[in-house]
């Protein structure tokens, strides 16, 4: 961009637009006693789109571990996801959990 100079000459303004890759979150499930393996695997299904095989892989190691990255997205995105999860537990009345953490 050229702005005018007090003296009236142009002047060259160089801008230097930060740009930032957005920071990246890992949405985790949580095990818990009262969830159904089918329901989880179905919302790795849909809500994550993972194929039924990587769904399986996904909910036994919630199953065993405790919690479980089930994908990375944008935090906006992973936002709504959870959402997602909780919305569809609540309305299957089980107490499935997810949260995100910084990738
Ligand atoms: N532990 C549950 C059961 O034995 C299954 C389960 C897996 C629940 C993963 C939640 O995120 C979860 N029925």
């Amino acid at each position: 961009m050229a702005t005018k100079h007090e003296s009236g000459s142009k002047v060259a303004e160089k801008e230097r637009v930060k740009v930032k890759r957005p920071s990246q979150w890992k949405v985790l499930l949580l095990n818990d006693d009262y969830t159904s393996m089918d329901f989880v695997v179905m919302v790795l299904e849909t809500i994550f789109r993972r194929s039924p095989a990587e769904a399986v892989q996904i909910m036994l190691n919630v199953h065993n571990k405790g919690s479980g990255v089930c994908g990375v997205f944008t935090k906006e995105i992973a936002e709504a996801k959870i959402a997602a999860v909780h919305r569809r537990a609540r309305e299957s009345g089980f107490p499935l959990r997810a949260t995100l953490e910084e990738a």
